[in-house]
C-alpha cells in the first residue's frame, strides 16, 4: 500500500494555495493509501515567533485539517514536536547533506535575503528536517504544492546518498519518495501580485484568500484581483492575473483549465470571471468554514487526536530510526 506523508506549518490562517496545493490532496490521500500528516511546529520556530501562540496555532491548523475532511480513523495526524525521531533523523541526515546544496535552495535564498549572516541556522536546515519528516516514515509519496518541488528533490537525493553510503549491498534502508503535485492549482498566485505565489509571509491580506474567510470577503478579494487592461479571458504568460483566476476556478470546481475556459464562453469580461471564481471558491470552502468553529472549540479533543496520532507515528518512525542507527554505527548495536 502506498504510504503518503506530508507536513504543514502551524500558521493557523491557511490560505487558498495551501488548501488547493496541499490540504485537499491530504484528504484524497486517505483513500489512496496509508496517510500520515504532521503539523510542523519545529519548522515554525525557524522564524521569529511567540511561544505562547505556537500551541494555539497548532490547534487552529489541526481544526482546519479536520474540518477539511481529515479523519483520524483513516489517517495519522500528529504534531511534529511530539515525535523526537524527526529531530534525531535530521541530525543523522546532515552526514549526507552538503551546506552548498542547502545554500542553493530557492526558499533559503528568498527567506535569508541580505540578512544571511544574522538569520537562524534553522532556515538553512529547514529542508533537512523536512527530509527527516518524510524519510522517517519510509513514505513513497509526498503531496505538496509546486513551491516544495525542490525540497522533495533534496530529500530524494538524501535518501539515495544514505542508501549508497550506509545500506547493505542491494538493500534500501530509506525509501526514495516521489512528490505529488496537483495537475491544476499547484501554484496559486497572489491576487494583487499575480507573478508571485500566494504566501503566508509575503504580501498583504487582500492578495490572499484564507480558508476561513467568509463569503463576502472572498467576493471582495476576487473582485479586487489584479487583471490587465484588456477584456479577453484567456491564459498565458502575458496575462498572469487572468491565468491565476482561471486556474483557481478550475481547481475549485475540479475541472481542467480548458473546461473552465469553455464555461466562460458567454462571460461578459473580467467582472463575470471574478464572480464565478468567488462562487466556486466559496462553494469549496463553505463546508470547511462551517465545521471549523465546533472543532476548534474542543481543545481537549484536538489535543487527544494529536496525542493518539503521535503514538502511532512514533511506533513507525522508531523502527526506521533503529535501522538507521544500526547501519550508521550509532549506539551499542544488536
Ligand atoms: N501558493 C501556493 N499554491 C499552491 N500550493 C501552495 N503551498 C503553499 N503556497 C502555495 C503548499 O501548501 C503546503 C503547506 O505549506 P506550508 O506548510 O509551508 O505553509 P505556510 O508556511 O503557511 O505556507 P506558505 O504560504 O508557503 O508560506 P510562506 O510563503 O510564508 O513560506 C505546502 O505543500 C506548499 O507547497
Amino acid at each position: 500500500m502506498t504510504r503518503i506523508f506530508s507536513g504543514i506549518q502551524p500558521t493557523g490562517r491557511k490560505h487558498l494555495g495551501n488548501y488547493i496545493g496541499a490540504i485537499r490532496q491530504y484528504v484524497t490521500g486517505q483513500d489512496r493509501g496509508e496517510a500520515i500528516y504532521c503539523i510542523v511546529d519545529l519548522h515554525a520556530i525557524t522564524v521569529a515567533y511567540e511561544p505562547a501562540e505556537l500551541r494555539a496555532r497548532v490547534l487552529d491548523t489541526t481544526a482546519i485539517l479536520l474540518a477539511a475532511g481529515l479523519d483520524p480513523e483513516r489517517c495519522i495526524l500528529f504534531r511534529q514536536g511530539d515525535v523526537r525521531e524527526h529531530t534525531e533523523l535530521c541530525w543523522l541526515l546532515t552526514s549526507v547533506t552538503a551546506v552548498g546544496e542547502l545554500n542553493r535552495m530557492h526558499q533559503f535564498k528568498d527567506k535569508s535575503g541580505a540578512a544571511r549572516e544574522l538569520i537562524g541556522a534553522g532556515v538553512l536546515f529547514y529542508p533537512v528536517l523536512m527530509a527527516a519528516d518524510v524519510l522517517a516514515y519510509r513514505a513513497s509519496e509526498v503531496p505538496v504544492g509546486e513551491d516544495q518541488r525542490e525540497h522533495v528533490e533534496l530529500m530524494r537525493e538524501c535518501a539515495r546518498r544514505f542508501n549508497s553510503r550506509f545500506a547493505p549491498e542491494g538493500e534500501e534502508v530509506l525509501v526514495v519518495p516521489e512528490h505529488r503535485i496537483p495537475a491544476v492549482g499547484a501554484r496559486i498566485m497572489d491576487l494583487q501580485e499575480p507573478t508571485r505565489k500566494m504566501s503566508t509571509s509575503v504580501g498583504g491580506d487582500e492578495g490572499r484568500i484564507f480558508v476561513l474567510d467568509d463569503e463576502a470577503t472572498i467576493l471582495k478579494k476576487c473582485k479586487r484581483a489584479v487583471t490587465d487592461s484588456e477584456n479577453e479571458i484567456r491564459v498565458g504568460p502575458d496575462k498572469p492575473g487572468v491565468t491565476n483566476l482561471v486556474d483557481i476556478l478550475a481547481a475549485a470546481r475540479g475541472t481542467t483549465v480548458d473546461e473552465a475556459l469553455a464555461s466562460l464562453a458567454d462571460a461578459r469580461g473580467y467582472g463575470d470571471l471574478k464572480v464565478a471564481v468567488a462562487e466556486a471558491v466559496n462553494e469549496m470552502l463553505a463546508p470547511v468554514r462551517e465545521r471549523y468553529e465546533t472543532l476548534r472549540a474542543d481543545e481537549a479533543g484536538l489535543e487527544a487526536t494529536l496525542a493518539a496520532g503521535a503514538e502511532k507515528a512514533r511506533a513507525l518512525a522508531s523502527e526506521t530510526l533503529e535501522d538507521v542507527r544500526a547501519v550508521m554505527g550509532i549506539g551499542p548495536g544488536a
